[in-house]
C-alpha cells in the first residue's frame, strides 16, 4: 500500500473497495474526501464541481451547516426510539411535513425504495378495503423504462434486463405502458382491478425524459375518472430539483411556499419523497396522502425500525426550511433555463452532442454515439480531469444535476468546463 505522508492514496482506497466490497457499482475513478456546497475534494486535495448531487440528494449543497447543526444537535440527545414509544421529534415533524406539502398524513420511511414499496402496499390496501377490488387481484400501472428503486418487487415491474436478471421469481400485479402516452393509460385503465398509476413526473434514470406539458394533469384526470390512485414518485424530481417545489407543481407561479396553483399543480393521491428530503445528510423518505387513503394502515401493519427517527425528523425540517429560505426552486428554474441555453449554444458548434433536455437543474445531454459506446463515459472522465464530476445514465446520455444552491457565476464556470471538454474531446 503506497502511503503518501502516512495517508492512503486514491489508488489505495480503490483497491481496498475492490478487495473487500461487493462489486455492485462501477464508480468513476475519483475518491472523495470532503464536500462543501457545490464543491467536493478528492483524497489528493483536487477540487471538483459536483454535477450529480448524489443523484439529486444533495440539492441543498454538501454539508449544509444548518442541516449538519440540526443533525449533530439531535444526535447528541436522542437518535432512535423505534416506534415502540413516542418521542418529542416525530409529532412536530409530521405536522411540519403535512403542512409543508398539503396532505393530511405522512408515513415516514428511510430510503426511496422503502417509500415506493410503502406506496404500493398503501395503494393495494386502499383498493381492497375502500375500492371493492377483490383481494390479491389489485394491479398497478407503471411506465416503460421506469426507475423506482432496486427491491425485488420494484425490479419486478422494471424492463431493465440488468436490474432483473436472476433476481426472480418476481411480484405480480403490475401493468407496464409507454411513458408520456395518455391513450395507453386510458386503455390500461379499462382493465379490471386497476388500483393505481405509479409514475415519475420526469423519468430520471431513463435519461431525463420530460413528458408533454399536459401529461401529468391529464393522467391524473384519467385516474380520477376511473377511481384509480395517482401515485407520484418525486424521489429524484422533488424538493425543488426541477424548478418548483415538486415536479407535479409544473411551472407554477408560487414563490417560496407551495400554493398548489390549480392551473399547474397536479395533486397526487400518494406522494413519494426521498433523497433531498434530508439534503443528502441522512436516509430520509416519506409517503404522504390524505386521511381517506392513509387511514387503511392500522397499527402493526407497516413500518420500519428507523422510519421517522428523531435525527431524520430534525434533518428533514432543516433541509426543507433551506429550500424555502434560500428559494431553491426559483434558483433551480432560473439556472436551468440558463444552462440549457448555454448547452444549446455549445451543441451548435460540435457534432459530439446531439441535444440537451431537462427541467430546472435536472438535465442531460445526448452524446452522438451508440448506446453501447463508451464515449459518454470517456467524456465524464475528461470532465473529471477538468474539475467537474458527472456520470452517464444510460449508454450515451450524461445527466447534469448540480446542487440547487449554485450561483450563476459557478454555473457559468461549469459551462466553460463542459465547453472546453467537448471542444478538446477526441473519440
Ligand atoms: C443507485 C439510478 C437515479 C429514484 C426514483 C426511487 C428511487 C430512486 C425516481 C429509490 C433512486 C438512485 C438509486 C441510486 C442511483 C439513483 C438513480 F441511477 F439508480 F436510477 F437517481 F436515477 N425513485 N435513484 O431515482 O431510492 O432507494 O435509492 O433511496 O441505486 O445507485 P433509493
Amino acid at each position: 500500500m503506497n502511503m503518501t505522508n502516512g495517508k492512503m492514496t486514491s489508488a489505495d482506497l480503490i483497491a481496498m473497495e475492490e478487495k473487500h466490497g461487493a462489486h455492485n457499482y462501477h464508480p468513476l475513478e475519483v475518491v472523495l474526501k470532503r464536500g462543501e456546497g457545490v464543491y467536493v475534494w478528492d483524497v489528493e486535495g483536487k477540487q471538483y464541481f459536483d454535477f450529480l448531487s448524489a443523484y439529486s440528494a444533495v440539492n441543498q449543497g454538501h454539508c449544509h451547516p444548518k442541516i449538519i447543526a440540526a443533525m449533530v444537535d439531535q444526535a447528541k440527545r436522542l437518535t432512535l426510539t423505534s416506534r415502540a414509544f413516542y418521542n418529542d421529534s416525530l409529532g412536530p415533524y409530521e405536522q411540519f411535513m403535512t403542512e409543508y406539502f398539503g396532505f393530511d398524513k405522512v408515513l415516514p420511511m428511510n430510503t426511496g425504495a422503502e417509500a415506493v414499496e410503502t406506496a404500493i402496499k398503501l395503494c393495494r390496501k386502499w383498493a381492497y378495503e375502500k375500492n371493492n377490488i377483490a383481494e390479491d387481484q389489485a394491479k398497478i400501472i407503471v411506465c416503460e423504462n421506469n426507475f423506482h428503486g432496486r427491491t425485488t418487487t420494484i425490479v419486478s415491474f422494471s424492463n431493465d434486463a440488468v436490474a432483473r436478471k436472476n433476481f426472480g421469481p418476481f411480484t405480480g400485479g403490475f401493468i407496464r405502458i409507454p411513458y408520456n402516452d395518455l391513450a395507453a393509460l386510458e386503455e390500461a385503465l379499462k382493465q379490471d382491478n386497476i388500483a393505481g398509476f405509479l409514475v415519475e413526473p420526469i423519468q430520471g434514470e431513463a435519461g431525463v425524459f420530460v413528458p408533454d406539458e399536459d401529461y401529468l394533469m391529464k393522467a391524473k384526470a384519467l385516474c380520477a375518472e376511473n377511481g384509480t390512485l395517482f401515485i407520484a414518485d418525486e424521489v429524484q424530481t422533488g424538493i425543488a430539483r426541477t424548478g418548483s417545489l415538486l415536479s407535479v407543481c409544473g411551472d407554477c407561479s408560487c414563490t417560496n411556499t407551495c400554493q398548489k396553483d390549480p392551473k399547474t399543480y397536479v395533486q397526487p393521491d400518494i406522494l413519494i419523497l426521498g433523497k433531498a428530503l434530508s439534503g443528502g445528510a441522512y436516509p430520509v423518505s416519506a409517503v404522504l396522502a390524505d386521511n381517506a387513503i392513509m387511514e387503511v394502515i392500522k397499527p402493526g401493519q407497516h413500518g420500519s425500525t428507523f422510519g421517522g427517527n428523531p435525527v431524520a425528523a430534525k434533518v428533514a425540517v432543516a433541509a426543507l426550511e433551506i429550500v424555502t429560505d434560500e428559494r431553491l426552486a426559483e434558483n433551480s428554474r432560473r439556472l436551468g433555463q440558463l444552462f440549457r441555453k448555454e448547452m444549446n449554444r455549445i451543441i451548435k458548434g460540435t457534432d459530439l452532442v446531439n441535444s440537451v433536455r431537462g427541467k430546472g437543474l435536472l438535465n442531460a445531454i445526448l452524446i452522438n454515439d451508440t448506446e453501447e459506446s463508451d464515449t459518454a463515459w470517456n467524456i465524464c472522465c475528461a470532465l473529471k480531469e477538468n474539475g467537474l464530476l458527472a456520470k452517464p445514465t444510460h449508454g450515451n446520455i450524461i445527466r447534469f444535476a448540480p446542487p440547487l444552491v449554485m450561483t450563476e457565476e459557478e454555473l457559468m464556470e461549469c459551462v466553460a468546463i463542459i465547453e472546453k471538454t467537448i471542444s478538446e474531446f477526441k473519440k
